[in-house]
């Protein structure tokens, strides 16, 4: 039995002015195009199961022209397509789900736990969907047929009682659970597993996002990469002595063209601001963002270190008149010859 685990799609999910319009789009339109990506693997390695873990798409934006987009490619998913809502999408009775026709092979889960039996594999599918943007159920008296495979596919977070909890030996009861709402992929027990979502959707989630794939009879199990971007949290230290062009290339060779990357500037200069304008102007990426941290120096934490200047500081005598003019001189050297 082969099967796809995926969830955390968040299709048609805005940024919110956290980035610009036609970046936001543009990731919209990742998502779509990933989700094809993964159908058309289901197809390839002839998957029976598909799992959607909730959190499908964003319940405010999804429309009925999203939805067919949506049933479009599931029609063409040779797998039965399962599905649970979470928190995102839940299911009160303006779900759009229930407003249309769904194709034959897609099976959604209402909000009592349910299972769908598939004979021809002796499987099981469990699933339960919420019925608002927060849901918890009470699952102690269930009891699963050791009979079948028995499959759990659930939206929640372990810990938190606003989202579907779920005890550890229920967990335990099932043969593989396929849970979602955690973005980041991860083990939770030997048989229970959150997928993460299937592209990163802010800085908050780094690395490699995908889905989970499995083949019971050749004993696969491996994360796959959907996602052609990532959100890179980039930190900078800004010596004194870099220049303007040294900043820049430092930071250009670290830069990936198709990455989200959050910039952090540290250190001390005296031309915090600068910098960041400079880079502003002159560095390239898909998206970046600058967080300026540089502590703002001042001329005289600069540091004159050749020695004939230094000897020439020093000829000036002690007497007021000339220690004003010796300081004249330095911070006129400072800016024309360091540059400062
Ligand atoms: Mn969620």
């Amino acid at each position: 039995m082969k099967i796809i685990h995926t969830g955390d799609l968040h299709l048609k999910k805005f940024y919110r002015g956290s980035l610009p319009l036609e970046i936001s789009n543009k990731l919209m339109e990742d998502t779509w195009r990933a989700f094809k990506d993964v159908a058309d693997f289901s197809n390839e390695v002839n998957a029976d199961i598909f799992l959607i873990a909730g959190d499908l798409f964003e319940r405010e934006f999804f429309n009925l022209k999203d939805l067919e987009r949506f049933l479009d490619l599931i029609k063409d998913i040779t797998a039965k397509v399962f599905i649970v809502f979470g928190n995102h999408d839940y299911l009160s009775s303006d779900n759009l789900f229930l407003k249309v026709d769904l194709p034959e092979n897609l099976y959604i889960f209402k909000s009592e736990l349910d299972f769908f039996e598939l004979k021809e594999l002796n499987t099981r599918i469990y699933g339960i969907s919420y019925d608002n943007y927060s849901f918890k159920k009470d699952f102690t008296n269930v009891k699963l047929d050791k009979n079948f495979i028995n499959i759990g596919l659930f939206h929640s977070d372990l810990k938190d009682e606003r989202y579907l909890p779920l005890d550890e030996s229920f967990m335990r009861d099932f043969n593989y659970l396929a849970l979602g709402h955690i973005h980041k992929r991860g083990k939770v027990l030997d048989n229970a597993y959150y997928c993460g979502s299937l592209i990163p959707l802010s800085f908050k989630d780094e690395g490699d996002r995908g889905i989970i794939f499995l083949d019971d009879e050749k004993k696969i199990f491996e994360y796959k990469n959907f996602s052609k971007r990532k959100f890179v949290n980039l930190e900078v230290k800004i010596e004194d002595d870099m220049t303007f062009y040294e900043i820049l290339k430092n930071i250009q060779e670290k830069i990936e063209e198709d990455n989200l990357y959050r910039i952090t500037l540290r250190g001390r200069s005296i031309h915090k601001m600068e910098i960041e304008s400079f880079l502003r102007e002159n560095l390239s990426a898909f998206y970046f963002e600058i967080i300026n941290e540089i502590v703002e120096g001042s001329l005289h934490d600069f540091e004159i270190k050749d020695k004939y200047i230094l000897d020439f500081l020093h000829t000036f005598s002690e007497s007021k008149l000339e220690r004003e003019a010796m300081e004249m001189s330095k911070n006129y050297i400072l800016e024309q010859y360091y540059d400062i």
